[in-house]
């Protein structure tokens, strides 16, 4: 074969694979937490477990409308801080995703979702509490887990009637996740009877309780709450224990992740903290969520946090809408998902009420032991 005769038949051969590239749409998904900041290693989770998605629907092949397409994920960072956090969901409007996964914290998927809102795009945050979230009237907002009514009640009714406390201390970092989730644990704890003796404040970066907690032991708490993240939960009990509190500590989903026990540099004593998952699965659909996490594992090297897998079931639950509706045009596909009844997901069966919420949502109660995770009982 001649040189020119070559080269004519390799152009042939470019063309058409462009040509197979261009009858493949890209649709494109955005997830938005916080990879840099005092939880980086939280948002990073929820990155891997979009990411973890993404990949095995590409390698799957997924077909939406008749068309083969491919997934591209567009992962932002807001650093867990309201600002940053809208200034990302412009960003994401702006490069025209079909959907979005996020935003971790409540308050930045608060402030974003109205920018989501007014562009139509369906967001779904696989970790924000806060109740307001799906209560603004927003058609396009969806959320994977408990809100904090659920979350801080049950978990004010828990320290009770379960661990038998008697002079409940609260603090909060003054968050709308950690503010709002101790307001609820402390109606909670009224509810069953129970009695808070102190409440006292904090901030998502401090890093130094001495003065609270010195305020604290005066009234002899025999349980801690703390509404806040995990990051500034480990200094508060290793401070604990410096001072001598031996009150057990709980929280809410914030803080019960895989990193807790390293971040209290291991001032954690068996049992003593107790926090909840605000979903989980039991039984056989505990299977899947085992295998989940064995794959998480293979795949990035590292445990799920907490949240990775209910963002891995919300970009699969943007994608089952997606195929259902023959259209990746939000359009086209946000009423689909509105309208998810009984999807199997790795976290359990999915169902959105009229606000968006999970229905039925579960809460998975854990304590630490020998410093590692360990479940105590699904509630509902
Ligand atoms: N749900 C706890 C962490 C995320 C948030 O609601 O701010």
């Amino acid at each position: 074969m001649n040189h020119k005769l070559n080269v004519a038949l390799a152009g042939l051969a470019l063309l058409a694979t462009a040509g197979t590239a261009s009858a493949q749409e890209v649709v494109k998904i955005g997830h938005v937490g916080p990879t840099s900041g005092g939880i980086a290693h939280l948002g990073k989770d929820n990155e891997n477990g979009a990411r973890m998605a993404v990949d095995e629907l590409n390698a799957k092949g997924v077909t939406i409308g008749g068309k083969k397409v491919k997934f591209e994920l567009l992962a932002e960072d807001d650093g867990g801080d309201p600002k940053q956090g809208t200034a990302a969901a412009q960003k994401l409007v702006d490069s025209k995703v079909a959907g979005v996964v996020g935003h971790l914290n409540s308050g930045t998927s608060i402030p974003a979702s109205k920018i989501y809102s007014d562009a139509g795009i369906p967001q779904v945050s696989p970790s924000a509490t806060n109740p307001k979230y799906t209560r603004q009237g927003f058609k396009t907002t969806f959320r994977l887990v408990a809100d904090d009514v659920h979350l801080g009640g049950t978990l004010g009714k828990y320290a009770v009637t379960q661990l038998k406390g008697k002079s409940i201390a609260v603090i909060d970092d003054r968050t709308a996740y950690g503010q709002g989730v101790a307001d609820e644990f402390e109606k909670g704890v009224k509810a069953a009877g129970g009695k808070t003796v102190a409440r006292e404040f904090t901030n998502d970066k401090a890093t130094d309780f001495t003065a609270i907690l010195t305020n604290l032991k005066a009234k002899k708490p025999d349980i801690v709450f703390f509404g806040g993240m995990d990051a500034v939960a480990g200094p508060m009990i290793r401070q604990m224990k410096q001072l001598g509190i031996k009150a057990k500590f709980m929280g809410g989903d914030g803080i019960c992740s895989g990193e807790l026990p390293k971040l209290s540099g291991g001032a954690m004593d068996d049992s003593q903290v107790v926090c909840a998952e605000a979903g989980g699965v039991e039984g056989e659909q505990k299977k899947g969520m085992d295998e989940f996490k064995a794959r998480f594992k293979t795949k990035f090297n590292a445990d799920v946090q907490i949240y990775a897998p209910y963002v891995y079931d919300s970009v699969n639950v943007l994608v089952a809408a997606m195929e259902k509706a023959g259209s990746s045009d939000p359009v086209k596909y946000l009423p689909v998902l509105a309208k998810t009844t009984g999807y199997k997901g790795v976290t359990g069966t999915i169902t959105f009420d009229e606000k968006g919420d999970i229905k039925n949502g579960a809460l998975t109660m854990f304590t630490y032991k020998g410093g590692n995770r360990e479940q105590i009982a699904v509630v509902r």
